[in-house]
This record gives structure tokens, C-alpha cells and sequence, in this order.
């Protein structure tokens, strides 16, 4: 284990138990003890509102095809931002400490843990606006171009986050569900979909696993951080407090992934933003461990 890697005797005592990785293996999901500080949330607020103000380290070389990018002219919507972890960082240096990746590699039950992708989120405190409910869907349909199965996200609010902030929704135990053969539209985001479709989506999965849908939002205190896997159906509701939601969603990927050729009905190849950024393998293909875009966020060696 390289000293970059380390954890002190405290955040070892945060890890997930056997019987906390036996249950996000049968849930789908795993609430985690403090694993930040009430300085380290308190920076997320301060550096994403310097984020928002316009503070960049560095920016993307170009726009990739899907990219998530609020700004202020977007007005009061949810407001998502993608890269952040590439593009600042004072909100990077809190997103890579290892023991969010030590976390994620007891989950994945893989040794090494790489970032696949940081979302920047903010929920207005308007409580009829649409684009604050984030309709049901699993994350690896975007990722169908990555090879792994045992990706996951870590959802990180930057405050306490009660049902009425509209948390993180989990469909308790549906990434262990067989998918009916999906039409390809899925890997579309759910920003570009029908709400009514997703919501039909779910049901039909369901039924078609002849099991009940159990939504559980999920109250998130300071610190704590909700991991769920790349399979588990989730959405969140209304913002109905005065207070905004502030979150990141950070998406991760295990040692083993890869780019994958992954052809859709219509004959091209599914696709992510990063396939435009990142270098390549000497196979040609884009390269999801290129540390720029990809680094290394836990390394048991
Ligand atoms: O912002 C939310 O409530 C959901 C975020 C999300 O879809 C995710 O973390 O994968
Ligand atoms: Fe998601």
C-alpha cells in the first residue's frame, strides 16, 4: 500500500462491517457512518459556491456530446455540473480522500478504486419546481459502454439531507432484478427523458420480477455519505424547505473496468462523455484509468 493510500486508526473504524457489505448486497445500497468532517462539508459549500461564481482550476478541452453544465443563465432549475472533480480542485481534494474509496472498495469487493465521474447538484428551495424530481432510473445505463458491473455512487450531501430537501430515493434490492429486454433508449440521461416512461419503466420491471416497489428515501446527516450500486433503481423528490440542496454525486468505478464496444439496435456503438477526453489504450480505445479524468481514488496493492 503506498502512503497516499493510507488510513489513520480512526477512519478504519468507519469502514463498512462484513455484515454492512452483506447488506448492500442484498439492498442494493449502504448508508455510511461520518466519513467527513463538519469542515470538509462546510468547504464543499464554500468551494461549489466559488464553483458557481465561476472559479475554475482548469476546463475541459472541449464540450463532450451529454455534458452537464449549469450556469447561471440556466436560472432557478436544478442545477447539475459534471467534471468537477477535473475542472476544481478545492472541491477535488475533498472528493479524492481515500477513505471514500476505502469504502467503495469494501462495497465493490475490488481493490482499487477509480473516479468515473463527479456531479455538482443543487436543488433550489422551490418546492413546485419540475426539475427538481429526479425521475427513477439506474446508473449503469449510462455506463453501458463500461465493461464492470460493480460500479457504484456515492451520494454526498453537503448538509443534513431529510425527505423534505428531496433525498436520495433507493428501490430497496432492485439491482439484483432481471431487466425485461430493454429498448436502448435507457442510456440516454434521465435529464433528456419522458418522466411518465421512467415511471412505467420501474412498474414493468417490477412486475416482471413479481416483486413490490419499496421506496425508501434515504435521511443522509452531515457527513455521511449513501453509497448505492450501479443497478439499484433510485430518483428523489421536491425540495420543500427553505434551504437549498447542495450534493455531489460521485460515480466510481472498480480497477477492472474498461472500455467495452457495446452496439445498440441501430448499429452505432453506446457511448460516454469521456470517450471524447480521455486518452487512448494502446488497443485504440478510450482509456477509463487515464488519470486525468479517471484518478485513482483507493489502491489496496
Ligand atoms: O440528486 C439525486 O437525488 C439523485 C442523484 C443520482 O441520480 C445519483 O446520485 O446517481
Ligand atoms: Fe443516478
Amino acid at each position: 500500500m503506498t502512503l497516499e493510500f493510507k488510513l489513520s486508526d480512526e477512519e478504519v473504524e468507519l469502514l463498512p462491517t462484513d455484515e454492512d457489505v452483506a447488506f448492500y448486497n442484498e439492498h442494493g445500497w449502504y448508508l455510511s457512518k461520518k466519513l467527513l468532517t463538519d469542515d470538509e462539508t462546510d468547504e464543499l459549500v464554500n468551494a461549489s459556491e466559488r464553483y458557481y461564481a465561476g472559479e475554475r482550476d482548469r476546463s475541459l478541452p472541449e464540450a463532450p456530446p451529454r455534458l452537464a453544465y449549469w450556469d447561471p443563465s440556466k436560472g432557478d432549475v436544478q442545477r447539475h455540473n459534471d467534471y468537477v472533480h477535473y475542472e476544481h480542485d478545492g472541491l477535488a481534494k475533498i472528493l479524492r480522500k481515500p477513505l471514500i474509496g476505502a469504502v467503495a472498495a469494501r462495497l465493490a469487493q475490488t481493490d482499487e478504486i477509480r473516479i468515473f465521474q463527479s456531479t455538482l447538484i443543487y436543488k433550489p428551495p422551490i418546492s413546485g419546481e419540475p426539475s427538481n424530481l429526479v425521475p427513477w432510473h439506474f446508473d449503469k445505463h449510462y455506463w453501458s459502454s463500461s465493461s464492470s458491473d460493480r460500479m457504484l455512487t456515492a451520494f454526498i450531501p453537503f448538509h443534513d439531507c431529510p425527505p423534505e430537501m428531496g433525498t436520495i430515493t433507493m428501490v430497496d434490492g432492485s439491482h439484483r432484478w432481471a431487466e425485461i429486454g430493454s429498448d436502448d433508449t435507457v442510456v440516454r440521461h434521465f435529464a433528456e427523458r419522458d418522466r411518465s416512461q421512467l415511471d412505467q419503466m420501474l412498474a414493468e420491471n417490477a412486475a416482471y420480477n413479481n416483486v413490490e416497489v419499496t421506496r425508501l428515501p434515504i435521511t443522509i446527516p452531515r457527513g455521511h455519505v449513501n453509497f448505492h450500486h450501479c443497478r439499484t433503481y433510485h430518483g428523489s423528490g421536491a425540495n420543500v424547505t427553505d434551504r437549498p440542496r447542495r450534493a455531489i454525486s460521485l460515480h466510481l468505478q472498480d480497477g477492472a473496468n474498461r472500455y467495452r464496444e457495446y452496439p445498440l439496435t441501430d448499429g452505432t456503438l453506446a457511448a460516454y462523455n469521456h470517450d471524447v477526453l480521455v486518452r487512448r489504450t494502446s488497443a485504440g480505445h478510450p482509456d477509463y484509468a487515464d488519470p486525468d479524468y479517471c484518478p485513482t481514488l483507493w489502491a489496496d496493492r
